[in-house]
């Protein structure tokens, strides 16, 4: 995007990352299209981080087996270090974007534990390699974690192929590609206790042998009625006491399921979620360990809340309308920060 003026209904409203620049950068999840026209300005104006919704996802990067391509990741990389904006990845392992080359052998069936392996390091050092120095922060593994397993560990491909170490040898690859970058668990619902125990223990054992494993990602793709800021705070503590790092890299707060939702109910709604990120935004200033703060998306023009299966939720999770116009939301927001 040219820098062309920013736009009076943007410029007139004060940008919210300079608010918490002395506590963490704020970041929003982007694809390649909102890096142009209204968005990018949005983006420029309010945020100084960034991170890729789906363009560092391995189906996107390595769409066959030795076949990069980094075209969409470049463009967003780009756009945030014009403007100086810092940039988190995500992510080098998620079972549910996790290209099915992966599990195939050369010769058809599926591939052993060793080549899985393999193939996850080759893609690990050509991304983290290609970032090196660049991308502060990687969500190294995603959602690895389920409480209702014996384990802890998801009962996924990866377990099932490679068995538990799977974990360990994604962190180590990460580290060998850029031993200067955080590297983080990242996971939803860290606030629910049985999951928080399984990734406690997940970290704790990791670290206990040695694994470069430097945070944890708080997804809190939340609602207005769920977890508390107090839940919250509990949890940042947990992780904190370990002497990991916390980033909150998912933030949203959808303001419930539509079918739950009276005529009327708007309203009320959007001021619970107001006082709520208000509350949430106080919790993370007030923890030396949040280190960023991430929203999944810039408005609610476009959300994975109001795509796909969801369309039609009129779901407005975010802290700009529609119109790229600042909610009450942002105005709480703001008002944390002082
Ligand atoms: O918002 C993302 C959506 O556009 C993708 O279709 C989906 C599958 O790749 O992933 C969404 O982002 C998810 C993130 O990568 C991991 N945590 C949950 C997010 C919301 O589903």
């Amino acid at each position: 995007m040219a820098r062309e003026a920013v736009p009076p209904e943007i410029a007139r409203h004060a940008p919210l990352a300079p608010m918490y620049a002395h506590r963490f950068p704020l970041g929003a999840a982007v694809e390649p299209r909102h890096l142009e026209g209204a968005d990018g300005h949005l983006l420029a104006w309010h945020f100084n981080a960034v991170v890729a919704e789906n363009a560092m996802k391995p189906p996107r990067l390595q769409p066959a087996e030795g076949r990069f391509d980094f075209a969409a990741a470049d463009r967003i990389v780009a756009f945030a270090e014009e403007r100086g904006m810092t940039i988190r990845g995500h992510t080098l392992l998620w079972h549910e974007e996790t290209p099915d080359w992966f599990w195939r052998a050369p010769g058809g069936g599926p591939a052993s534990g060793h080549l899985v392996l393999e193939r996850l390091r080759a893609h690990i050092l050509a991304v983290v390699g290609r970032y090196r120095g660049r991308v502060h922060a990687w969500d190294v593994v995603n959602e690895v974690v389920d409480p209702a397993a014996p384990g802890c560990l998801r009962n996924d491909r990866w377990l099932q192929v490679v068995g538990p170490r799977y974990v360990e040898a994604a962190f180590r690859y990460a580290h060998e590609a850029d031993p200067g970058a955080r590297l983080f668990v990242n996971d939803f619902e860290t606030t629910q206790p049985a999951k928080r125990d399984c990734l406690l223990g997940l970290v704790r054992d990791l670290r206990a042998r040695g694994v470069p494993v430097h945070g944890m990602g708080h997804q809190m793709h939340v609602d207005v009625d769920r977890p508390s800021a107090r839940e919250v705070d509990g949890t940042l503590a947990a992780f904190a006491a370990l002497g990991l790092d916390n980033h909150v890299t998912e933030l949203d707060m959808s303001l419930g399921p539509a079918p739950r939702r009276a005529p009327g109910d708007e309203t009320a709604l959007l001021a619970r979620q107001a006082a709520r990120y208000g509350e949430f935004f106080r919790v993370f200033a007030a923890r030396p360990d949040v280190k960023a703060v991430t929203l999944w998306g810039l408005s609610d023009a476009d959300t994975w809340l109001i795509r796909g299966a969801r369309q039609g939720s009129g779901d407005k999770p975010l802290l700009f309308d529609a119109n790229r116009q600042p909610k009450a939301a942002y105005r709480e927001v703001a008002g944390a920060a002082r």
